[in-house]
Order: structure tokens, then C-alpha cells, then sequence
């Protein structure tokens, strides 16, 4: 039997940047992960993952998401390797659309650099969309992509270069935390751990490790799809094409990135959707109607990215109501923190999140502000 002063279980995006934060706290940190470092069975992986400031979701999430910035730097500096790539972006829709209406929204309140530009300004700047007359597009020059798979592995080898236990292809059966608020043990297939403190930040797996907490996290599955562009295949090159979101009038919200690679291609996603699922029972295959889906939302918006599938991946969102995280301390345990719900829009906030998580995990508290994703927001009031 171990001891330690926190026991972090998951280690994909939430998880590899506490224990990262822990260690560089000087805690001794025991990770524990069911898949291999930086796997492709949840929702933490597909070569890129959008980066941007002017947060439609909601004003609160941008003092967040600056820091994360600066924690990706940091985290670049220090491991030498490039993690985040500034392309800007766009964010398209109607005028009066929650998309367009939210950028700007949060823009004006922090004062973040943004541009507005029509249909007929789009054509000149960015000939690869063709915007309707009722449509304008939001664009912010800092917006990029982080590479996922290479920041987990980068979080990870810094915690364990201050000495983080990192213990993988380890499922955890079982967790218990004292009456007494301090201490917890976690029983995995291999031993049982105990440790001051408890963080749990296993993506879709939430209700299997939490299944008693009143926190409603619905998982859902979605498809990834690289592309083969028509023609003009250097247009989708990184550097010449933004990071885009779109919300059609009356269609699901989809999404895309630049190529990113020599060999690669760029990449689209249609993030609203309700294929309910659980890690096991997730369809791994891709549908016609899959296909379809991707290219009726592309087809007429941007035609020349129509063309063939050159590879595919599935992953997993975790979503709650109201599609704003949960990052808090149990209801019962307030020596076990959780984080869960990331709702499709997480990654990119996964540095910051890992220091909320250290806080909470040492100290109980942070003083980052996180009310809006307080866990008890779902217990009915009155
Ligand atoms: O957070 O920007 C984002 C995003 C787009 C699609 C999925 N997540």
C-alpha cells in the first residue's frame, strides 16, 4: 500500500495538466489512467483542437481562457516543443445569431481585438467561404489550434520529471473518502492507493467512477473528418486558412481547422448533436449518414473543402444541461474535486483547468473564479 498527498484519476486532457500543476507544487502525485498516455478512446485527442478569446458561450470564460494561454506558453517554453499555433479565426452566422451576438459580447467587455466582416469582405479576405447576404463573420486575429495528443504528452513528462507516479493501462474499480473530510483510497485492478486528497477528471467515464452524485453529464458521440479539398488545396493550408465555427440558420453549429501537417488534410466537425452513448456502447463506425451530415454542411459553404474523406475518428462529448463545465469539490467529499461536462468546448481551457484543480486539491479553494461551474447549479432549488 501507497500514500500520497494527491491521487489524480484520468490523465487525458484535465488530468495530465493537475498532476503536471501538482508536482510543480511540490505534492506527491499518484496518476492513474485505464488506456495508454495521450489514447484516442475519449475525448481528449484528433490532432487539433481549436484556441480562441472571445468566448460566445459566455463572457466568464474569457479571463479563463487568457490564462490558459499563458499557461500553453509556458508549457511550450519549457518543453520545447511547438503545442499552440496562432491562425485566427472565424466565427460565422447571422447577424443577430447566439454565435455572432456572443463574440461580440464578450469582445466589447474585455477588450479583445475583433473585426466584423460581411459577406462581400469574406469573398476578398477568405474566398474559401461563401457567406449568404445574411450572414456576417466575426474575426479574431488570436484566435488558433493546439496539437492535443502532444500537450497531454507534454503535461504528463513534466509531471513526472518532478516526480509524479504515472500509472497507466491501470482502470480504477473503486474510490471511498473519509466522513472526516481528509483522506481517500482508490482501489485499481492492481492495489489500493490512499492519499490526503482525490481529483477525478475521467471525461465520459464520470458516471461510472460518480454514479451517486446528482450532476447531470450526458455523454454523446461525434465524428471527426479530414478532408481531401476539390482544388485549391493550398488555400486549407495553416497560415492561409483561419480556424472557422459556423452556425448556419436553422442547421447544427459545425465547425473546422487548417491542414496542419505536410501529409495531413483539414479537418471538419459538426459539434451540435444528441447520438447519446457510453464509452462502451459508442459506435466506432462511420455511417453514411455520417458522411452526409459533414458534406450537406459544407457542400454549399465551402466547396472546394468537398472533397474525399481522407480519414476519419470518433470521440466523445460529455455534456451537461446547460453546457458549461463542472469543475468543483464533491458534495459530500470536500477532500475529492471533480471535473466533468466540458460539453465538446473544453480542451483548449485544460492548462488553467489544471491549476483550478491543483488549488482545489491543496487548499480546498481557488481564486480563479468558478462559480459558473459549480456542480450544485443542477440540485433543484426551493
Ligand atoms: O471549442 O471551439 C471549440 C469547438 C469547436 C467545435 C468543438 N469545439
Amino acid at each position: 500500500e501507497s500514500t500520497f498527498d494527491v491521487i489524480v484519476v484520468g490523465l487525458g486532457a484535465m488530468g495530465s495538466a493537475t498532476a503536471y500543476q501538482l508536482s510543480k507544487r511540490g505534492a506527491k502525485v499518484l496518476g492513474l489512467e485505464a488506456f495508454t498516455p495521450a489514447h484516442d478512446k475519449g475525448s481528449s485527442h484528433g490532432e487539433s483542437r481549436i484556441i480562441r478569446q472571445a468566448y460566445f458561450e459566455d463572457p466568464a470564460y474569457v479571463p479563463l481562457v487568457l490564462r490558459a494561454y499563458e499557461l500553453w506558453d509556458q508549457l511550450q517554453e519549457e518543453s520545447n516543443e511547438n503545442l499552440l499555433t496562432i491562425t485566427g479565426g472565424v466565427a460565422i452566422g447571422p447577424t443577430k445569431g447566439t454565435l455572432v451576438t456572443g463574440c461580440l459580447r464578450s469582445a466589447t467587455k474585455y477588450g479583445l481585438g475583433h473585426d466584423l466582416f460581411d459577406a462581400k469582405e469574406m469573398r476578398r479576405r477568405f474566398p474559401q467561404f461563401a457567406l449568404t447576404e445574411d450572414e456576417v463573420a466575426f474575426y479574431e486575429e488570436k484566435a488558433g489550434y493546439l496539437k492535443p495528443e502532444e500537450c497531454i504528452r507534454q503535461h504528463l513528462r513534466g509531471a513526472s520529471r518532478r516526480g509524479a507516479d504515472l500509472r497507466f493501462e491501470e482502470p480504477v474499480l473503486s474510490w471511498t473518502a473519509s466522513q472526516e473530510g481528509d483522506g481517500i483510497s482508490v482501489t485499481t485492478e492492481r492495489q489500493s492507493y490512499h492519499a490526503r486528497s482525490l481529483v477525478i477528471s475521467v471525461g465520459p467515464w464520470f458516471a461510472e467512477l460518480l454514479p451517486d452524485v446528482a450532476m447531470p453529464v450526458v455523454v454523446s458521440r461525434r465524428v471527426l473528418f479530414w478532408l481531401k479539398p476539390l482544388y485549391g488545396s493550398s488555400n486549407f493550408d495553416r497560415g492561409v486558412f483561419p480556424i472557422f465555427l459556423w452556425e448556419p440558420e436553422g442547421s447544427p453549429l459545425f465547425y473546422g481547422l487548417p491542414r496542419i501537417s505536410e501529409n495531413g488534410s483539414p479537418k471538419v466537425g459538426i459539434h451540435s448533436g444528441n447520438e447519446t452513448c457510453t464509452p462502451s456502447t459508442i459506435d466506432r463506425r462511420i455511417h453514411p449518414r455520417d458522411a452526409s451530415a459533414i458534406r450537406s454542411a459544407i457542400g454549399t459553404r465551402i466547396p472546394a473543402l468537398n472533397g474525399e474523406i481522407s480519414h476519419t475518428a470518433t470521440c466523445m462529448y460529455t455534456m451537461t444541461p446547460d453546457e458549461h463545465f463542472i469543475i468543483d469539490t464533491h458534495p459530500n467529499y470536500p477532500q475529492v474535486s471533480l471535473a466533468a461536462g466540458f460539453s465538446g468546448h473544453g480542451f483548449k481551457f485544460s492548462s488553467v483547468v489544471g491549476e483550478i484543480l491543483c488549488d482545489l486539491a491543496m487548499t480546498r479553494e481557488t481564486s480563479t473564479d468558478i462559480r459558473i461551474f459549480s456542480g450544485s447549479r443542477f440540485r433543484k432549488r426551493g
